[in-house]
């Protein structure tokens, strides 16, 4: 399974830019509202130290890719409409397009941190918008969204009929969700994070039912913020001021400055790894005066102050530490660190942490290989490893079975 990174956030944001950025695609990108209609769909990729530096390996994966020492890992992302207030009414283009979310693990909010558009896209003068009301209100809308889907085809019926049997219930509940991409552990936990463990369904007020919608939601589909064009002129203390506001993370990014380096270094014009801290011109020759000059800009203003541009970045947080993954490579022959055909560190997976030896072979390698498991092979140690064995970022393990 490969997670799923939905882009969100008003229309003109940014997010066709986050997503051509992240992924090399060409999704249309403008200054009018609601340029995108069906959603953009690309592969990006997260990044992390590959164990081939570890073991002084000259590696070829098969899954993911590897450069300079540096393991990408796919991961899709998805780029929908702009969403406006009142968005789960229908407004905008509203509720379709809040149900092309319905499978994704994990939101990246696209804000324009300039403030220069209204709730709507248009253009304003800059400063003007304050971006923690995007905050708020795109948060509403999908939570209020959340609320609608556990309410449409009859709710009150639906929790008197199933309101005896607790278990039941919750079986019940799933099903209802079932289009949601939600498990039946994050509803128990969001019942109990809304202290409706104990309250009886039929009882619930309409209160009770957003409560329990937004901690669905919250564990569900966590909301990542970006504070996009940062490289604008007032970016810098929006920015400042909206971290200062929020509880959790905030991410400063300039699509545009991403977009522009990862465009140049596959025209071959500079030398440049996706989220690190600088680049090479490679060809001066067949870059003008103007592009010059940005990517001087992109260099001063905006790789020498955040480190990165902000996409890989984004990408990264939430797989690793919002959705708290972290990498296995498991390979069969443990002196070559290879698989049966001989490619060295073929794949990197992502896993949650907590894991178990178990249930990685379960999901990730093999039903089949799973039942015949006998016990695994920890190639830095060489030491055994047991079915409950519980798995580390950057383990590369091999995996014995009878068969
Ligand atoms: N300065 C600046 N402009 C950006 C940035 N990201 C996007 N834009 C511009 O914002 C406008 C809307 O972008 P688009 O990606 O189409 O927004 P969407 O409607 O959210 O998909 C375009 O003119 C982009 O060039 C950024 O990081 N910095
Ligand atoms: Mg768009």
């Amino acid at each position: 399974m490969t997670f799923l990174i939905g882009i969100v956030g008003k229309p003109s944001a940014g997010k066709s830019t986050f997503l051509n950025a992240a992924c090399l695609t060409n999704a249309k990108v403008s200054e009018l509202p609601f340029t995108t209609i069906e959603p953009n769909k690309g592969v990006a990729y997260v990044k992390t130290n590959c164990v081939c530096k570890d073991f002084n390996l000259k590696d070829n994966p098969k899954n993911s890719y590897c450069l300079e020492g540096n393991r990408f890992i796919p991961v899709n992302v998805l780029d929908v409409a702009g969403l406006v207030p009142d968005a789960h009414k229908g407004k905008g283009l509203g509720n379709r397009f809040l149900n092309d979310l319905v499978k994704a693990d994990i939101l990246l909010h696209i804000v324009d941190i300039s403030g220069s558009l209204d709730k709507s896209g248009k253009r304003i003068k800059s400063g003007e918008n304050d971006p923690i009301e995007d905050v708020v209100f795109l948060e509403n809308e999908i939570n209020l969204w959340f609320k609608q889907i556990l309410e449409r085809e009859d709710w009150s019926k639906f929790i008197k009929s199933h309101a005896r049997e607790r278990k039941k219930f919750i079986e019940e509940l799933h099903k209802r969700l079932s289009g949601i991409k939600i498990n039946k552990k994050q509803i128990i936990l969001a019942l109990r994070n809304s202290n409706l463990e104990d309250k009886n369904p039929s009882l619930w007020s309409d209160d009770d039912l957003l409560s329990f919608s937004i901690k669905l939601r919250e564990i569900s589909k966590p909301i990542l913020i970006m504070a996009n064009k940062i490289d604008k002129e007032i970016g810098m203390e929006n920015y400042t001021t909206l971290k200062n506001k929020i509880e959790g993370e905030v991410i400063p990014c300039s699509a545009l400055a991403e977009y522009f380096l990862r465009k140049y270094q596959q025209e071959k014009k500079i030398e440049y790894l996706p989220g690190s801290n600088d680049f090479k011109i490679t060809n001066e020759n067949s870059l003008n005066h103007n592009e010059l000059e940005m990517l001087k800009n992109i260099r001063e203003k905006i790789l020498a102050i955040f480190n990165e541009t902000g996409v890989q970045n984004a990408l990264n947080f939430a797989v690793f530490n919002i959705l708290k993954q972290i990498c296995v490579y498991p390979i069969s022959d443990i002196n070559k660190f290879s698989d049966n055909n001989d490619n060295i560190l073929p794949d990197a997976f992502l896993v949650k942490q907590g894991t178990l030896l178990r249930n990685f072979i379960r999901d990730k390698i093999h039903t089949d290989l799973a039942d015949h498991f006998i016990f695994g092979i920890d190639a830095r140690t060489k030491k055994r490893l047991g079915e409950n064995y519980e798995l580390k970022h950057n383990d590369v393990i091999k995996i014995v079975t009878a068969k």
